[in-house]
């Protein structure tokens, strides 16, 4: 077998088999997640709806709530949401992907308030927090969680492209309380190696306690 072939076949594989299985992708993902820290926990469900993809979370006494939110994912790809404290306060919020690119995955947060539902998380401005999982050849960028530091972040990202000379890009922190998130800090970093820890950043660090 040729290089190339090896290749092909490696890369040609998983997609001819999401290929294949695209008429069975089921329309909605579940999991389950405790969004309102009471130790118990809720069903959430993403599902698409006309152009738009719905987050919701049925309650143990069957009382529901749902959030639209607009995605430009393809298909039902990428339709499981991510459960993670970005806050680091005990209850579960839920990552949604808004954006699929080649190799990146785009996501949008959701937080349940009672008397509100749940509502996406924001910053001061009003604009969504957005953030990525990925990257590839020419680029990286992840997310990771941690213990509130000295301005009480407890949510970082990272993103950075690829040189010749290393990893250029930048660290970001951020507080999150509730539905809204500030900024708490920023690392520029240029010719950074693989393994330097400013370009670390874990997702499954967010997974709540
Ligand atoms: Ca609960």
């Amino acid at each position: 077998m040729t290089l190339a072939a090896l290749l092909g076949g490696a890369l040609a594989t998983p997609v001819a088999a999401a290929g294949e299985a695209g008429g069975d992708l089921p329309d909605s993902a579940s999991v389950q997640a405790d969004i309102n820290g009471d130790g118990g926990p809720e069903l959430i469900t993403v599902r698409e709806r006309d152009d738009d993809r719905v987050v919701s979370a049925r309650f143990a006494d069957h009382s529901y709530v749902e959030s639209a939110f607009p995605s430009n994912t393809a298909g039902r790809l990428n339709l499981d949401p991510r459960v993670a404290d970005l806050g680091r306060d005990g209850t579960a919020d839920l990552l949604v992907t808004t954006a699929t690119g080649a190799n990146t995955l785009t996501f949008a947060a959701f937080t349940y308030i009672p008397e509100q539902g749940l509502v996406r998380v924001t910053g001061t401005d009003g604009a969504p927090l957005t953030f990525h999982d990925g990257g590839g050849a020419t680029s990286l960028a992840s997310y990771a969680c941690h213990e509130p530091d000295d301005d009480g972040a407890t949510f970082t990202t990272v993103r950075a492209e690829r040189t010749d000379g290393g990893l250029d890009g930048v660290r970001t922190s951020y507080e999150v309380t509730r539905d809204t998130v500030v900024p708490r800090g920023q690392t520029e970093f240029h010719g950074a190696a693989e393994d330097a820890p400013v370009v670390q950043a874990d997702p499954a660090s967010c997974a709540p306690a």
